[in-house]
């Protein structure tokens, strides 16, 4: 079989009824910088781009060199198409609108640029994600935060690329997740896998246990009974795998299944948050790549994609993968 570029495949779904060419030009140029960002995880120690920035975001999390490349990488790339009216980032507090000197087009951009970043000293795999939503129409001139905060069932795209040993982009348009391989030789992302599904059942559940001691009482008695495995009310062994990169994670669980999970805890409710991964940029695009592949995302209370944002950076406890096993964190979370 021919191998199926990015570009090519976008206007294959475009004759089909799915996006359009601006959406299709915004993804591709998403794409080029992820391929950018690739190179620069890919140098290393050579490129001089491990370690601390010496800065902190607005979450006050330090950054890394690499993080704050990424964020660069990306907002460099995607100023100029006219495809996008402003984009956010994890990285930066407020959204930052396209240059004046560039026309304004009807899209909404918003990444984390590099995801995981805890990991790229140590040559684990780390990970960008993004989110498309339309802006909404009717609005002046200058972008507010407040168009951003749309729930995630209005996302018309999502993505997210792993700089793992190969890199790999994993996309949703709302028509199934499709992954897409880059050829370093080329160049080019081609498509290796179409209509990704993520099994219904499965045995092996992703989660930080060291926070064990600080989840509360459904998911305590949730995870405490996957370990108590083939004797406890699951009746199975249960296997655990925790990369601390969530794209990592999720690719896993996107190839052979599984559970993830960032719980709410005691420590983070002590910094009066609600969670620890971000909605707007993290929880709802891998939320919807996730649903579009058969599987689940929930808060443990509600459909992530229907959790409607009242800020930007807001944070929510995430349950995703293998459906039956979110609907058992759900059922847990409901007994409660
Ligand atoms: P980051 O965006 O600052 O990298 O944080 C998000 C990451 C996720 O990729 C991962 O699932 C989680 O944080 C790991 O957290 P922990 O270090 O608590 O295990
Ligand atoms: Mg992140």
């Amino acid at each position: 079989m021919k191998p199926i570029s990015l570009t090519q495949f976008l206007i294959e779904e475009r004759r089909a009824g799915y996006g359009n060419a601006e959406l299709g030009q915004l993804i591709e140029v998403v794409a080029r910088a992820c391929k950018r960002i690739s190179v620069a995880t890919g140098k290393g120690a050579l490129g001089g781009v491990l370690g601390e920035a010496g800065t902190g975001n607005i979450q006050g999390e330090a950054q890394k060199k690499l993080d704050v490349i990424s964020n660069e990488i990306l907002l460099e790339a995607n100023a100029w198409g006219g495809h996008l009216a402003a984009c956010a980032s994890e990285e930066m507090e407020h959204p930052q609108p396209i240059p004046d000197a560039y026309p304004k087009g009807g899209y909404l951009l918003l990444f984390d640029p590099l995801d995981g970043s805890s990991n790229i000293d140590v040559n684990i795999s780390v990970g960008t994600i993004f989110s498309v939503l339309k802006r909404p129409e009717g609005h002046a001139d200058g972008v507010d935060t407040t168009e951003f905060l749309q729930p995630g069932i209005e996302q018309v795209a999502a993505g997210y690329v792993v700089y793992g040993s190969c890199t790999l982009l994993v996309l949703t348009i709302g028509h199934g997740t499709h992954v897409f391989t880059l050829d370093r030789e080329v160049g080019s992302f081609v498509l290796t896998r179409r209509d990704a599904m993520i099994p219904e059942e499965t045995s092996e559940f992703a989660v930080n246990m060291s926070n064990q001691r600080f989840w509360e009482a459904p998911m305590q008695r949730y995870v405490g009974d996957l370990l108590i495995g083939k004797e406890g009310p699951r009746g199975r062994d249960f296997n655990m795998r925790w990369v601390a990169s969530m794209v990592a994670d999720v690719h896993r669980i996107l190839t052979r299944g599984g559970f993830f999970s960032y719980p709410m805890d005691s420590k983070i409710k002590a910094k009066g948050q609600d969670g620890k991964l971000r909605l707007m940029y993290e929880a709802n695009p891998m939320a919807f790549i996730v649903e579009q592949a058969g599987g689940a995302a929930s808060t443990g209370h509600q459909r992530i994609m229907e959790v409607s944002p009242a800020e930007l950076h807001q944070r929510v406890p995430v349950f995703l993968g293998s459906r039956t096993e979110v609907e058992a964190a759900e059922r847990y979370h409901a007994e409660a």
